[in-house]
């Protein structure tokens, strides 16, 4: 399989929905709660007793995913605490043997699939249980034993769910944070690994965070375009440092900021993976679901200008302090055709700039309602008229405007040219 044909569904989706969930859930002070307040580990793996998570819980993502309007989902198989959500030959600290004593990762697998979802699986190399991570050179045969952990689980994962999409590994970084990716590389064994994971699951997609540089790269709390690779941007609802359920969490983003963040991962030809941190018992919380929902009900009607977007060279910015000369909102393109979607609308008119293709027809991509325009070849404005005052979609409006071309931005040779313009 080509490169371009695994990466086939995941460039149409653009949508992930990321789930947090383990025992730090419990704690509801977020996923590095085990490290950060340095609980020792038999301390720590009394909390799976209580690890009883909703019977259908793995259901209720799923469904609540395909609301949003995500195409997959990610779960944390195992974060870095080291509890499995899977059965595994190789960890008794699992949640097929404690507490709920069931394979979740199974049941999230299975609904996925029901929903109609790819299924991605998250994989901590990292595991604060074994001292061979902290101190590699002083504990060796720990830091062996970590790398072989790795190895069997992750063979485990790739051999008894059926077919996974998607494989994201996290936690490959040293402890000392010196962020050197051949040496995270080396310690891993991250070629082998990966040619193993290949191997049993041709088709999958493997992120670039085990040190070796594979399909796509996933930078977090940022939409930023792919440096070398296809990006998908990761990104909590709340806070940044709280992935996993916090209880007490402050600033949630308002559905128009997510949609903002999906627009211009999509503008920049890439995903967006938003994340949720279910409750305790596996259920999500009201603030994730609304927002998740919002989002949802605006790609019914606009999930045209998402998926498999390309990016566009017309002028537009998604994001509030990022000023592209055009503060209405950015486009997405396919093919010919471009997506204006405004998030600050304009009232009857809109106008937009240095737009160098020849415009065919314009139309509000949620009702289909055709809208008058000129376009002015020499200067390169194109002016929609008859739009309605107020905006159409609270979150956000697309213009969906049907080009001559590859819509391209005009190069204003004389930038005070439209100073005494006539036409
Ligand atoms: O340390 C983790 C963090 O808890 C979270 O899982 C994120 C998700 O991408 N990754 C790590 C930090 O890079």
């Amino acid at each position: 399989m080509t490169y371009e044909e695994r990466m086939k569904w995941f460039n149409e989706a653009r949508f992930g929905i990321y789930i947090h969930f383990g025992l730090y859930s419990l704690l509801g002070r977020g996923e590095w709660t085990m490290y950060s307040e340095r609980i020792p580990a038999p301390e720590y793996a009394k909390l799976a007793d209580s690890f009883l998570p909703a019977p259908g819980c793995a259901k209720e993502w799923a469904e609540t995913a395909r609301a949003a309007g995500a195409k997959y989902m990610v779960l944390t198989t195992r974060h870095h605490e080291g509890f499995c959500l899977f059965d595994s030959k190789y960890s008794d600290f699992t949640s097929a043997k404690l507490g709920c004593k069931r394979d979740i990762v199974r049941e999230y697998v299975e609904a996925a699939r029901a929903a109609g979802l790819k299924v991605g699986l998250y994989y901590s190399l990292l595991d604060w249980r074994f001292p061979g991570y902290f101190e590699p050179e002083k504990y060796p045969e720990s830091k062996q034993a970590l790398v072989q952990q790795a190895f069997d689980q992750v063979r485990e994962l790739m051999t008894n769910y059926g077919q996974i999409d998607l494989l994201e590994y996290d936690g490959a970084w040293d402890a000392r944070y010196q962020f050197r990716r051949p040496e995270w590389a080396k310690f891993w064994n991250s070629a082998e690994l990966n040619a193993m994971v290949r191997e049993l699951q041709p088709q999958i997609i493997i992120n670039d965070r085990s040190g070796t540089d594979e399909d796509i790269e996933t930078p977090e709390q940022v939409v930023r375009a792919g440096q070398q690779r296809m990006t998908e941007s990761c990104m909590c609802i709340g806070d940044s440092c709280a992935w996993g359920y916090t209880r007490f969490n402050p600033n949630w983003k308002s559905a128009e900021q997510l949609l903002q963040y999906l627009i211009q991962a999509a503008q920049l030809g890439g995903n967006y993976l938003l994340n949720i941190g279910p409750c305790p018992d596996g259920s999500i919380r009201n603030e994730e679901l609304e927002r998740l929902q919002a989002v949802g009900r605006w790609l019914k009607d606009n999930e045209e200008a998402i998926r498999n977007s390309q990016s566009c060279d017309l002028i537009g910015a998604s994001q509030p302090g990022i000023i592209d000369l055009n503060l209405q909102g950015p486009w997405t393109r396919k093919d010919n055709v471009g997506y204006w979607c405004i998030f600050r609308w304009p009232g009857k008119v809109a106008t937009a700039v240095k737009v160098a293709t020849p415009v065919k027809k314009v139309t509000l991509l949620a009702t289909g309602r055709e809208y008058p325009f000129v376009w002015d070849k020499n200067n390169g404005k194109l002016t929609i008229s008859g739009l309605p005052a107020l905006p159409p979609d609270p979150l956000a409006s697309v213009i969906k405007v049907e080009f001559d071309g590859i819509p391209r931005r005009m190069e204003e040779a004389d930038l005070s040219s439209w100073i005494n313009y006539q036409n």
